[in-house]
């Protein structure tokens, strides 16, 4: 028995906004959970602050799995990005402390290594194919064996995945949503025409990945993941809004390429059908957005049952806290495929120190007990939280679209 003495929430941003949840026990041992919720973080603190925070006070520490159902039946209002985005921050919080008071690193309490390390893929992005083709190269001189692909797209002034500052993306750009401009017919000309110049210049070896970012219909998508086969892609990732789970086989009628989706997920419910008929070949959910460690085992054990990998992501806005949990848990679990890793800034890295490391193309969590992560408090004062959005997408005729 180890009482929860006190829970606070820490905002900071770095370049950009972190919610993190530090939970200590009567003990002294403290624990990090990361509550990130790209351009609507206050919500998440306040969810925590004012509703889960007072509850926790007084519990064991050690009951990972009762406190998850008390905070998940115990509302009543079940699933949504906030709610289970804050139980993800207990449940990473209460693993770290348990780690901590084992001595042992995270993933030894999950069942250990199943692998010697992870692989993770990079993200390539350019105005041009031969700007993205030259990233590429940079990444495959810097190791990395999977390598995401994000081109402009001409005749539009931004596209998704596309920054000025190619080793960097932050899309939440603006204090207010920025506007941008699609068209599909413009978009399905470029990505074949990418990812034959790609294959070209990097060899048949590297893994080669996209993201539509949940822009095409289902038949569109079909006919992308059919144009894209010769060069045989790693992933086509969120082809469809995947809302309605149904639209997935109609895309799997017509292409072999391999599918991932399911980042915006917060529970198994969100991917029961995707999995049990095999509609996906990689699922996308994470740690903080789906509840945390407990649930996200439950969702990749799922998953196993019908031959799907996980492939977790993991952009900017998932904190270190969220990289380092989602690094335990991919070395563990048995069916790991990938690990998607957008590197945090200096600022970012300089608030959490952390004891994972890249090294041939792969992460690899670390030896430090728990997580193995801190937050240097003092550093995360000098950052205060700045409103950002993410943008908005319309088409050429002003009717607003999916970003
Ligand atoms: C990805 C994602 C991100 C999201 C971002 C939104 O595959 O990395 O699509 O780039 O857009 O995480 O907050
Ligand atoms: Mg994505």
């Amino acid at each position: 028995m180890s009482k929860i003495r006190s829970a606070r929430v820490i905002v900071t941003c770095p370049g950009r906004n972190f919610v993190t949840l530090k939970i200590e026990t009567e003990d002294g041992v403290t624990g990090l959970g990361d509550a990130t919720l790209n351009g609507r973080e206050l919500a998440v603190a306040s969810y925590l602050t004012d509703h889960v925070i007072p509850c926790l006070i007084g519990r064991d520490a050690h009951r990972i799995e009762d406190i998850w159902q008390y905070l998940y039946r115990g509302a009543y209002w079940r699933r949504g990005p906030v709610t289970m985005s804050a139980i993800a921050a207990v449940d990473m919080a209460l693993w770290d402390i348990k780690g901590k008071v084992a001595g042992l690193p995270l993933y030894q309490l999950l069942g250990g290594a199943s692998r010697d390390a992870v692989m993770v893929y990079g993200h390539a992005n350019g105005e041009s194919i031969d700007d993205t083709i030259a990233a590429a190269l940079e990444y495959k001189q810097q190791g990395y064996k999977a390598i995401r692909l994000q081109s402009g797209v001409p005749g539009l002034s931004s596209t998704y995945g596309v920054s000025k500052d190619k080793l960097f993306y932050e899309p939440a750009d603006s204090d207010l949503p920025t506007e941008n401009l699609w068209s599909t017919e413009r978009y399905m000309r470029v990505v074949p025409d990418l990812f034959a110049a790609a294959r070209e210049a990097l060899g048949p070896d590297v893994h080669l990945l996209h993201d539509v970012h949940h822009r095409l219909t289902p038949i569109e998508a079909g006919r992308l993941g059919k144009d894209l086969e010769p060069y045989r892609p790693f992933w086509m990732e969120d082809a469809v809004v995947a809302d309605n789970q149904d639209s997935f086989r109609l895309i799997r009628q017509h292409t072999t390429t391999r599918l991932a989706v399911g980042e915006i997920f917060n529970s198994v419910w969100d991917a029961k059908q995707l999995i049990q008929e095999q509609l996906i070949d990689y699922i996308r959910a994470t740690v903080v957005h789906a509840g945390g460690i407990t649930h996200l085992r439950r969702i990749a054990s799922f998953a196993d049952m019908y031959n799907v990998r996980t492939g977790c992501h993991g952009a900017t806005d998932l904190s270190p806290v969220t990289m380092a949990a989602a690094l335990h848990f991919d070395l563990s679990v048995p069916n790991f495929g990938i690990q998607e890793y957008m590197r945090h800034t200096d600022e970012t890295d300089a608030v959490f120190p952390h004891a994972y490391s890249f090294k041939d193309g792969s992460l690899h969590p670390g030896e430090a007990p728990g997580l193995g992560v801190d937050i240097d408090e003092e550093r995360a004062a000098r950052h205060p939280y700045s409103r950002a959005y993410l943008p908005v997408n319309r088409l050429e005729d002003g009717s607003m679209f999916n970003w």
